[in-house]
């Protein structure tokens, strides 16, 4: 069902500074940026390795466009440092339905607008360990994998 870590999210204040951090510090470069003004946030994804499923696994840096955003309450609450990990699945709507049969809070009703084409759909951190939990399908169809 999840077949890959597909991104870990990083708050932080400057995205700028931070991709330049992770640059110099260990080495990654910005494979992509855009803004998703749904999700209030300019992110950056950086490419850290293939996976087995024919996708990818990244870091996402993630700055705050909105001061009412969720980035921008967690930055305000807790500071800058990791924010959710998303995984990576075939059908994310499948997923989130079957997650949200367990009696998780699913906290998308329908898949949203993701990074780079893709569709995603949130957990809530209370149900499961303290983790805000992403669902990610990636652009371009389901995987060969369910
Ligand atoms: N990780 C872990 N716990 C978190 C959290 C996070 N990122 N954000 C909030 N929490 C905790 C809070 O600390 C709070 O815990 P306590 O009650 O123990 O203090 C609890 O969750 C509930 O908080 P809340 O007041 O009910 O909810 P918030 O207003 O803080 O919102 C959340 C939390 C997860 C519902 C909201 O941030 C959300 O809907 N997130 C999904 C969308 C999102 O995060 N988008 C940005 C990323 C976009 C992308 O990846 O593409
Ligand atoms: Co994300």
């Amino acid at each position: 069902l999840l077949t890959r870590i597909d991104h870990v999210g990083i708050a932080c204040f400057d995205l700028d500074a931070t991709a330049d951090l992770y640059r110099r510090v260990h080495g990654f470069e910005v494979a992509h940026e855009e803004v998703n003004e749904e999700q209030g946030v300019r992110e950056a994804m950086l490419r850290v390795n293939g996976t087995d499923d024919g996708h990818a696994t990244y870091l996402q840096l993630l700055e705050p466009v909105r001061e009412d955003s969720p980035v921008a309450v967690f930055l305000a609450r807790h500071g800058e440092g990791v924010h959710h990990v998303a995984f990576g699945t075939g059908d994310v709507a499948a997923t989130a339905a079957e997650i949200g049969g367990t009696g998780v809070r699913v906290l998308d009703e329908s898949p949203r607008a993701g990074s780079m084409g893709s569709s995603i759909a949130f957990l809530h951190p209370k149900d499961c360990g303290g983790v805000l939990t992403e669902l990610v399908q990636a652009a371009g169809g389901a995987d060969d994998r369910p």
